[in-house]
């Protein structure tokens, strides 16, 4: 698949920071020291009632541990997936009746839109489920061939017993497991399986389901999880540096992807940090595609909201954070953008080479943009109160905001 145009990263004077990131997988804050080229792995979306603030947000948080680390002068190969054949895809196309080609195209079309207007970097691989199935094929193949699968009335299933560090990604207890299966995607009340934590690696041709060949699997469709590790092995390899997601994919998601991976591979781990955001709410609840509660970046663009006023209302929030998105939020935002406006405005200003290293201190720790926008708020309203005689000033300030914030002043 094509992904979306990217906008131009300014290079700033000196260099950036290394990344210290929260992982999930080790339970705490870690610094990535990548080589020249940085690799990461984001899950992209499930084609249908996309963007919404939740996505935006999730997506936000990844795009700034790109900015960080070009800043590094590194290169950044990013990969990330369209999960276009899915059963919940499946199911709002027959709920709908619409063709889930074409619903799963129309909304793939709609986040491409939105990502190039919130100006997030794209991935130099962006790679549909669908067009993933060649590859993804042969894996399922080895780990049944390996004895870490198993048939299930033509499903295959993986079983999660064949690897030792189970649990290592979300660290629950068998329980939790169980209950965030059911509500993710899972089957964990399926008579006949090994342990009902086990997740379908190829789903046998459903009628009235679309199907592909399988080769010595049968007809069918792929899993969900190891449509990520076969797109991330098949892009990056093992041992890349992030994997990233909302923290609803810790469990199963990401848990079984990183299972699958060391299997397959006899490599520990796929990624050396497990990065999740936090989840947006809307009225109290988590914005999701199933409550229908959601806020789209398309619609607040049409209403005429500045793509960099939206962009400031995900950056005014932790990404670790969950928050909440009201109109208070995005009116803040709105105010922000105005101010930061009228100050890169004056034709001098401020000395901003200190404003540039705090930014960059602020990001590189644990991605702390709420930090980094009190830092350019300081700047800014001292600049607006009289500001100073440095020419190069203002177009400094608007280039940091521009390279590490993904924000256009
Ligand atoms: N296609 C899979 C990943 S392989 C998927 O989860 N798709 S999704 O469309 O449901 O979500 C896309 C991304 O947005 C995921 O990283 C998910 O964790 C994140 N996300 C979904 N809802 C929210 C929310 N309310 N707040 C923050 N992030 C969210
Ligand atoms: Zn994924």
């Amino acid at each position: 698949m094509h992904a979306w145009p990217a906008s131009e990263v300014p290079a700033l004077p000196g260099k950036g920071r290394d990344l210290k990131i929260h992982d999930t997988a080790t339970q705490g804050t870690i610094t990535l020291a990548p080589g020249p080229v940085a690799r990461i792995y984001v899950c992209g979306i499930t084609p249908y009632d996309a963007t919404h603030i939740g996505h935006a947000a999730t997506y936000n948080a990844f795009d700034l541990v790109q900015r960080v680390w070009l800043d590094t002068k590194r290169q950044v190969h990013y990969v990330q997936n369209v999960t276009d054949v899915d059963d919940p895809l499946l199911e709002r196309a027959q709920r709908d009746g619409h063709d889930w080609t074409e619903l799963a195209e129309r909304e793939t079309a709609l986040f491409r839109e939105d990502m190039t207007a919130l100006r997030m970097l794209p991935p130099q691989h962006y790679i549909g489920a669908v067009e993933a199935i060649p590859g993804i094929v042969p894996l399922v193949e080895r780990l049944r061939d390996a004895g870490a699968a198993y048939d299930l009335d033509g499903d295959v299933y993986f079983s999660v017993e064949s690897d030792p560090h189970f649990g290592g990604v979300s660290h629950l207890d068998a329980e939790a497991m169980r209950l965030l299966s059911a509500e993710r995607g899972g089957d964990p009340e399926r008579p006949g399986k090994k342990n009902p934590l086990d997740p379908m690696l190829w789903m046998a041709a459903r009628p009235g389901e679309p199907s592909w060949d399988g080769g010595s699997l049968g007809r069918g469709r792929p899993g969900w999880h190891i449509e990520c590790v076969a797109i991330a092995l098949d892009h990056l390899g093992m041992g890349f540096d992030i994997q990233g997601g909302g923290s609803d994919l810790v469990f199963p998601h990401h848990e079984m992807g990183a299972s699958h991976a060391q299997v397959l591979t006899g490599e520990f781990p796929m990624a050396k940090a497990y990065v999740h955001a936090g989840m947006v709410a809307l009225h109290g609840e988590k914005m999701s595609k199933s409550r229908g509660n959601l806020v789209f970046v398309s619609a607040l663009r049409r209403s005429g909201v500045d793509p960099a006023a939206i962009r400031l209302a995900l950056l005014s929030h932790h990404y670790r954070a969950d928050w909440e998105w009201t109109d208070a939020v995005l009116e803040d935002a709105v105010a922000r953008l105005a101010r930061w406006r009228a100050a890169v405005s004056r034709p001098d200003g401020l000395p901003a080479d200190a404003l540039v290293e705090e930014v960059r201190a602020a990001l590189s720790a644990d991605l702390d943009a709420p930090a980094a926008l009190a830092a350019v708020d300081r700047w800014v309203e001292l600049q607006l109160a009289g500001g100073g005689d440095d020419e190069s000033a203002p177009g400094l300030v608007s280039r940091t905001v521009d390279a590490l914030l993904g924000v256009a002043l």
